[in-house]
């Protein structure tokens, strides 16, 4: 008689068999920017059994989970030895995040983690919390992850158990398995969140895309997508700051925002992936806007649409933090696809695939904020006046051609 440790094992095992290999096919018509896909590419139940279960019947005889695994999250993205690879956020139930690398044949679906997480070394003043790896394959032959590293205040009273300090811890390594950890980077901020490496030297120094802030949640009077150089990376310190991106009222990112993975380099500038953040009375809401800047100068938008790129829709929408988009990570194909990967909720991990003409149209040709009511009906009465003039095929037209 099968006994009911092995039953349990078989049915754990079967059921993420079935989880990884589960097709994910894209979401009919879309908007024309980007395609959905119907699954998300990761979640908590794609974590290895191997990381969750005591496999021993002796030791743990009711086949228990001993290590709770509670999401998996904004990660960073690469194109790695023909594979589409991402290093995830994993979030314990214990609230500790970490960070893993998956891999997946297509960039849509069949992501596998890797055999153990990544073992982080620590600097001197070890880190209570990492998360959100921005990876960028630097001109100087590292690949690096940046990331946030989160400690307790140490200026804060003991009552006060949530106050933390956020600075961006650096890593580097060649083969994504082994990392050499370097010291944090300084500012001249309090803190920083949401720290970029740009992929190529700029004037002979190391240049970052920061996100100041006052606090641990609030921006204050530092918001905004900052950009700075360092002479060095290890240690890399960034002695002026300038925002090229601020906060602004009421648009989406009036409390704050955030660069989302490195820029990808177009021939007609730097494409940027952001997420910008309001406040609601649900709370806070976080959505993903795209940018363009000069080729050179770095510091100068060129394009910003107006708006969400990408905003939580349907069951993206709840989660651990409801109403939350936030991407650290894209990977651009030779053949110009674009794998956008995004996490709701912050509890999943999703794809959206695009080309870069489709996005540099997008981001060229969507007309920017106007910043208010009467600029957005102005902007649809020219939209209506252009197809007046020239009235789109009707339908009936359409099917014609098509069965030409
Ligand atoms: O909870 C939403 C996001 O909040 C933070 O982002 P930001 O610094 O822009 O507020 C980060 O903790 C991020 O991980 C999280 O997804």
């Amino acid at each position: 008689m099968v006994s009911s440790f092995t039953h349990r094992l078989h049915q754990l095992h079967t059921a993420q068999h079935e989880l990884l290999h589960r097709p994910n096919a894209p979401e009919a018509l879309g908007n024309g920017i980007f395609t959905r896909y119907q699954h998300p590419v990761l979640t908590a139940a794609h974590a290895p059994l191997t990381w969750r279960y005591d496999f021993n019947p002796a030791t743990n005889p009711f086949l228990m989970e001993r290590f709770g695994v509670n999401a998996v999250f904004n990660a960073g993205a690469i194109r790695w030895q023909g594979r589409y690879v991402v290093v995830a956020r994993v979030e314990g139930a214990d609230r500790k995040s970490f960070f893993a690398v998956a891999e997946s044949p297509n960039g849509v679906d069949n992501f596998r983690f890797w055999e153990r997480p990544i073992t982080l070394p620590e600097t001197d003043e070890p880190d209570t919390n990492v998360y959100d790896m921005r990876l960028v394959a630097h001109q100087d032959g590292w690949v690096y992850g940046l990331f946030c590293t989160e400690r307790r205040d140490p200026a804060a009273p003991e009552a006060d158990q949530s106050a933390a300090v956020a600075r961006c811890g650096i890593a580097r390594t060649k083969d994504l398995a082994a990392w050499e950890r370097l010291p944090d980077l300084t500012t001249t901020s309090a803190q920083q969140r949401n720290v970029v490496l740009h992929p190529e030297l700029v004037q002979g120094q190391y240049a970052f895309y920061t996100r100041p802030q006052d606090g641990f949640i609030e921006a204050g009077a530092g918001g905004g997508i900052g950009f700075g150089l360092s002479a060095a990376i290890a240690p890399a310190c960034i002695e002026q700051e300038v925002i090229i991106d601020k906060k602004q009222y009421h648009t989406i990112a009036e409390a704050k925002n955030g660069l989302g993975p490195a820029p990808l380099k177009t021939a007609q500038g730097w494409l940027h992936l952001a997420h910008g953040v309001r406040n609601t009375a649900a709370g806070l809401r976080y959505v993903l806007y795209l940018f363009l800047t000069d080729l050179h100068d770095l510091t100068r938008i060129t394009h910003k649409p107006a708006g969400y790129f990408l905003a939580p829709e349907g069951d993206e929408r709840v989660g651990d933090v409801s109403n939350v988009a936030f991407g650290n990570g894209w990977i651009l194909d030779p053949d110009g696809r674009v794998f956008i990967y995004y996490a709701s909720a912050d509890t999943r991990l999703h794809v959206a695939t695009s080309t870069l003409p489709q996005l540099l149209d997008y981001v060229t040709n969507t007309p920017p904020d106007g910043l208010r009511s009467a600029a957005s009906v102005a902007q649809i009465n020219q939209l209506i006046d252009k197809n007046l003039a020239v009235p789109p095929p009707t339908v009936a037209e359409l099917v014609a051609q098509a069965a030409r």
